[in-house]
């Protein structure tokens, strides 16, 4: 059982700054259908929401993402965790450090916990050199908090299955995808959070419910952190429904 996550308190006062929060996950779980749902809830309740997603974000980033999802693309791991790391770079300097320095909430689909998942557990590269490189990408902004969103292997293959054509990285087997998955919970446990202070607290959301309730589980893991910022947030959610 994941310890409860405490995140630091920055000593700046609930509004004083921005918030930097990131959804995380396998494929499938739901992480995209959220991440649309909550930088509508809060927009609608008046918060300034950047929301973008990895690999992209930025010009440079979106290009990189094509050639990262492609199934065409024969990369070797190297490449492609110093491709993600590229992208990440970018995103940070131009959209993410910015965002921060106004106060808004900005809300990522996938960041640094991906690779560590699929770079490092999923293709066998090793940590310290994922960590290496991407402390140069991040210039050390960590998120605020990541919201690790999960669901039985089965459902997220049968939501995957309703789509279209899989990606290169959704074609990889499923061993890949279990040691995948396994990264991720690996990340639920305090020591892990502990000695991984560039990926910042992470806290475990059962996303095999309705699309609604999950929804409503994010508002109140935000409204369990930051009470002030987000209660409104998640009344209006609650009443909506
Ligand atoms: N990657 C990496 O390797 N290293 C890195 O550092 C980074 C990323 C940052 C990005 O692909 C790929 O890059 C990703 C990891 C890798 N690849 N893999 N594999 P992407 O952005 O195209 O895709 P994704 O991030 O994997 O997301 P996804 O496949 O689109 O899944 P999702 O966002 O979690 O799910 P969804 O699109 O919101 O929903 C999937 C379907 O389920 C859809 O039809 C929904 O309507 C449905 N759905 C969603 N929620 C529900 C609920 N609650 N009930 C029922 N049905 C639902």
């Amino acid at each position: 059982m994941a310890e409860p996550v405490k995140v630091p308190d920055n000593g700046a006062g609930e509004h004083a700054r921005g918030l930097f929060l990131v959804l995380e996950g396998g494929e499938g779980v739901g992480k995209t259908t959220q991440w649309t749902r909550l930088a509508d809830t809060l927009r609608a309740v008046g918060h300034d929401v950047v929301a973008v997603r990895e690999p992209g974000g930025t010009a440079a980033g979106d290009a990189i993402r094509a050639l990262l999802l492609d199934p065409a693309s024969e990369l070797a791991p190297e490449s492609e965790a110093l491709l993600f790391a590229a992208s990440r770079a970018q995103l940070v300097r131009d959209v993410v450090i910015p965002a921060l320095g106004r106060g808004a909430v900005v809300l990522v689909d996938r960041f640094l916990l991906s690779t560590y998942a699929y770079q490092g557990a999923g293709r066998g590269l090793a940590e310290s050199s994922l960590r290496a490189v991407n402390t140069l990408a991040t210039q050390g902004v960590a998120p605020d908090l990541t919201l690790l969103l999960s669901v039985p292997a089965e459902v997220a293959q049968a939501r995957l299955e309703v789509r279209g054509p899989a990606d290169r990285m959704e074609q990889e087997d499923a061993s890949f995808h279990q040691r995948v998955r396994e990264a991720f919970d690996a990340a639920l446990a305090a020591d892990w959070q502990a000695a991984h202070p560039e990926i910042g607290p992470v806290m475990a959301i059962d996303a095999d419910r309705p699309v609604d309730v999950v929804t409503v589980r994010c508002l109140e893991a935000l409204v369990a952190q930051w009470p002030v910022r987000f209660a409104s947030a998640a009344t209006a959610a609650l009443s909506a429904l």
